[in-house]
């Protein structure tokens, strides 16, 4: 497929309620948006970094300043999404800015062929089962509330941040009042190895497992953790490609892991963490990162996948934004529909999304060029 350019598009959307992790409280999206232009189509691509380097060393202007100077010229004049892993390679890190353009690129290159995400990836599911994940309140009153509500609503399971001082008491209350629910809790490497006793308080509350206590780095401590806990343990900010979910599997870091195809690269490398997690005989389940409709649509695609049998924080719309760049995703049932159309199978709202938008570049590409600069 040959590009005649791409269009990068910042948009400013607000959350429907402030979302509190151990690393930011967030009232607002920065979104990045990867627009190509194909012969046959066009794609869309959705960045996941956030404003600041706070969950991985990526952030929103970084990943659009990596995109246009660094990957965008070496896009292959000819380009298919899995030329793009040697072509980016020598670039080092910037994953999620990496997956923003596979992710346009991909759309693109099946829109044109008229095959969807879901069955270009593999997925054996046409409705999937979905969590939601459940920041880091005031107090656990208020907690309590927005648990109510999601279950209501008919979420599958509920995921708790947690931090130190935000542990326990909030797991053990929301077990106390909500019983037998699917429950799981995350950190986001808010503890050190120091920490282990108090984790292990969390084992009688028989957790689905508890997501990146520790550092990034360190798999090791995970792994040590893993031995002293019952609660299973599950990998998120260390899984940055399937070379780290094999080895973290070998060490017996963890059991399960939560992918995220902004993290890895993009959807081929969260394909191949998948399949190497099968082959372990390990869950895994489709992460968010509060993505607008775009990037949903990409995730529900990937949470149709045989080895993605815990469900996933692929949230409705509404939890997010009370204005979605799509049509709205809804909850039906507890499930949510994956979408089945061509690349993606929605479209952004033009007009909602020129209304947000807050910049816009177009890139044109050189059609003479190897893409080998
Ligand atoms: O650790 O899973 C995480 C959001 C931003 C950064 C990190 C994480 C998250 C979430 C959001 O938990 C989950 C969702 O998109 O519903
Ligand atoms: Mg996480």
């Amino acid at each position: 497929m040959r590009l005649s350019g791409v269009e990068l598009r910042r948009i400013r959307i607000p959350l429907v309620s402030p979302f509190r992790t151990s690393f930011a409280t967030e009232t607002e999206r920065e979104v990045l948006f990867v627009r190509v232009l194909g012969e046959d189509a066009e794609g869309w691509g959705e960045c996941v970094a956030i404003t600041e380097p706070l969950y991985s060393p990526e952030y929103v202007d970084g990943a659009e300043q990596v995109i246009r100077d660094f990957l965008l010229p070496r896009l292959p004049a000819d380009v298919t999404a899995p030329a793009l892993g040697p072509a980016f390679a020598p670039v080092k890190g910037h994953a999620m800015a990496k997956a923003a353009v596979e992710m346009a690129v991909l759309d693109a290159e099946l829109r044109g062929v008229g095959m969807s995400y879901a069955a270009y990836l593999g997925g054996i599911r046409d409705r999937v089962s979905t969590g939601v994940s459940v920041g880091i309140m005031d107090s656990i009153p208020e907690l309590l509330d927005h648990v109510t509500g999601y279950l209501a609503e008919g979420y599958a399971r509920i995921k708790l941040k947690i931090q130190p001082g935000w542990d326990v008491d909030p797991v053990r209350a929301v077990r106390e009042r909500f019983g037998d629910i699917l429950l799981q809790v995350d950190a986001n490497t808010a503890y050190t190895r120091a920490d282990t006793r108090h984790l292990a308080d969390l084992d009688p509350f028989e957790l689905l497992f508890i997501e990146q206590p520790l550092p990034e780095e360190d798999l090791l401590g995970h792994a040590t953790l893993a031995s002293a806990l019952t609660t299973p343990i599950c990998l998120d900010e260390s899984i940055v490609s399937a070379q780290a979910a094999a080895d973290a599997l070998s060490l017996g870091a963890c059991s399960v892991i939560n992918v995220k195809a902004g993290r890895v690269g993009g959807y081929l490398e969260a394909r191949r963490i998948h399949d190497v997690s099968m082959a372990h005989g390990v869950p895994v389940w489709c992460g968010g990162m509060l993505e607008t409709g775009l990037g949903r649509a990409a995730n529900l695609a990937f949470a149709a996948l045989p080895g993605c049998t815990l469900p996933g924080d692929v949230s409705a719309s509404d939890r997010y934004y009370s204005q979605d760049v799509t049509e709205p995703f809804r909850l039906v049932d507890g499930l949510m529909t994956v979408p089945s159309g061509p690349g993606l199978g929605v479209e952004p709202l033009m007009d909602v999304l020129d209304a947000m938008t807050e910049s816009k570049r177009f890139v044109r590409l050189p059609q003479s060029r190897t893409g080998s600069s």
